[in-house]
């Protein structure tokens, strides 16, 4: 009974965790806006389940995929409080927050995908996680997005010239807003979920992402035309409120973390598979996919690393960044 109870305190410590009715078990409660099965979806259900073997069932995760939790500028909010434990976002949408966030949002930071997997592994990847925490957040591990790409509903896109004047549809981040208007291109800042109507109805001519998103929210049904220019390769963050982790045991802190590292290997091996998969699907539906000259696109971006890089320190990042194999 005393042993129930102890659980049952501890449970009802942590924010929004919730009692498994046999086990006493404390959930954590996961977001992330794609749906079941995406990698990042399954590689945070993964995470769950080794947390779950490790703390011999004392804690598990639940995730709540397809943004049913909100759109992710709110879950990142309802994160910082501690309404939610664990979310899975781009980084794009903590630009506003982290300022270290902004470096590797950067378009054509990373020369590779490879490249931006080997940063991130190493102390440059510790030091981002790191400045998660002066926000009320925990930062657990990156995982993977692969390349955004511009994609849209009009025409195919072959030379920089060709995207002047189109309003691109971007994630709520500055850096994003600043790199399309860089472009010629005309910016709109819009949640995730809402895309696909904007899309349909007129709205924006256009959005861009990896070929995963392109594909799960169902974008190339209306948007026909792919531009593979590979603007950014923005790594993906699994972060813990700050308020849920204080909650924790070191130990259990320690387990968590570890849990969160061991599910990259998982997520990257999920993301490769899933490039493939998303592009023949939207290969077979008749989407059309045009090459660009990358140089143009690289050269008109001077003004917004201009803006971004604006103190020693950030610069310093990049810098680091760049030199990295
Ligand atoms: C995806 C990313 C999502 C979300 C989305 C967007 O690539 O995985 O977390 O940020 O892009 O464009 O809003």
């Amino acid at each position: 009974m005393l042993r129930i109870s102890k659980l049952l305190a501890a449970t009802f410590a942590i924010g929004s965790l919730t009692i498994g009715a046999a086990t006493a078990e404390s959930v954590l409660r996961s977001a992330d806006t794609h749906p079941d099965g995406y990698p990042t979806v399954e590689a945070v259900k993964y995470m769950g389940e080794l947390l779950k073997q490790r703390t011999n069932g004392r804690y598990s995760v639940e995730v709540y995929h397809s943004a049913q939790l909100g759109e992710e500028k709110d879950t990142i909010e309802q994160t910082q409080t501690g309404v939610i434990d664990l979310n899975r976002v781009s980084m794009g949408p903590f630009n506003g927050i982290v300022p270290e966030t902004q470096v590797p949002s950067l378009p054509y930071m990373f020369r590779s995908v490879d490249q931006m997997r080997h940063v991130m592994d190493g102390p440059i990847g510790d030091e981002i996680l790191k400045a998660f925490e002066a926000h009320d957040l925990v930062g657990l591990a990156f995982y993977d997005s692969g390349a955004r790409s511009f994609y849209n509903t009009k025409k195919d896109i072959t030379s920089i010239a060709d995207l002047k004047g189109m309003k691109f549809r971007v994630i709520q981040s500055d850096v994003f807003v600043d790199m399309v208007n860089a472009l010629g291109a005309n910016a709109t800042p819009m949640a995730y979920g809402e895309v696909y109507s904007a899309l349909e109805t007129g709205v924006i001519d256009g959005a861009e992402n990896n070929w995963p998103s392109f594909e799960s929210a169902k974008h190339y049904e209306v948007a026909k035309h792919y531009t593979i220019d590979q603007h950014q390769i923005v790594p993906e963050v699994l972060v813990m409120s700050k308020a849920s982790w204080e909650k924790l045991a070191p130990e259990d802190q320690a387990i968590v973390r570890q849990a969160a590292k061991d599910s990259v290997v998982k997520m990257r091996e999920l993301w490769d598979a899933q490039e493939k998969k998303s592009r023949d699907i939207v290969e077979k539906a008749g989407v059309k996919i045009s090459e660009i000259d990358k140089q143009p696109l690289i050269d008109a971006m001077k003004p917004v690393y201009d803006k971004y890089l604006s103190t020693p320190e950030l610069k310093d990042l990049a810098a680091r960044i760049q030199a990295t194999k």
